[in-house]
């Protein structure tokens, strides 16, 4: 949910006008929003880029992923593991659009843990794969931009440790 959105419904609750605070924040994501649609535009174009070399970087810190007995071992399975990135980098992006973590957090973090765990998946290299995007995706951003993507994707990461 965005802060709009947010703001709104909780005003509304109490059937009150938004107060000073709310318009301040929600003016804040206004005058940002040029800033966090260029980000998502960037992160959305380059996406394939983003995958393909942060996998690179993983499986050379982690070869133990893809050696025989590693969870991504095998075509199939690397596939699925850079799905696996691709769908983390699509969720930051919703993140950086919406200027909040909620979307983050309730299509690709609860549960997570659990999940990774029953599938024998190392959720450090899960984790360290995001890392790797977030560094190549900050490479295509200016200072300012890849800071608050920078945020996003350490969102993911503190979620899958
Ligand atoms: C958008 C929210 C969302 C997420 C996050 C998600 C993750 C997800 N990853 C899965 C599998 C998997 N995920 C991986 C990923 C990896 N293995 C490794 O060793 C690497 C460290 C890592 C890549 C970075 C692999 C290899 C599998 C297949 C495991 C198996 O079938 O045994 C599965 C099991 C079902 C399937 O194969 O599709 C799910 C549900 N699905 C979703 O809908």
């Amino acid at each position: 949910m965005s802060i709009v959105t947010k703001s709104i419904v909780n005003a509304d609750a109490e059937a009150r006008y938004l107060s000073p605070g709310e318009l301040d924040r929600i003016k804040g994501f206004v005058t940002s929003g040029e800033r966090r649609l260029r980000i998502a535009q960037v992160l959305t174009e380059s996406r394939e880029r983003i995958v393909k070399q942060a996998g690179d970087q993983l499986f050379q810190k982690r070869p133990d992923v893809v050696s025989p007995g590693g969870n991504a071992y095998g075509e199939e399975m690397t596939a699925t593991c850079l799905r696996d990135m691709d769908y983390y980098l699509r969720l930051v992006t919703y993140g950086v659009v919406a200027g909040d973590v909620t979307p983050i957090e309730e299509i690709g973090l609860v549960g997570v843990k659990e999940m990774y765990n029953s599938l024998g998946t190392p959720l450090a290299a899960v984790a360290e794969g995001v890392r790797a995007m977030k560094s190549v995706a900050s490479g295509l951003l200016s200072g300012e931009d890849a800071a608050e993507a920078s945020a996003y994707f350490d969102y993911v990461v503190g979620g899958l440790q």
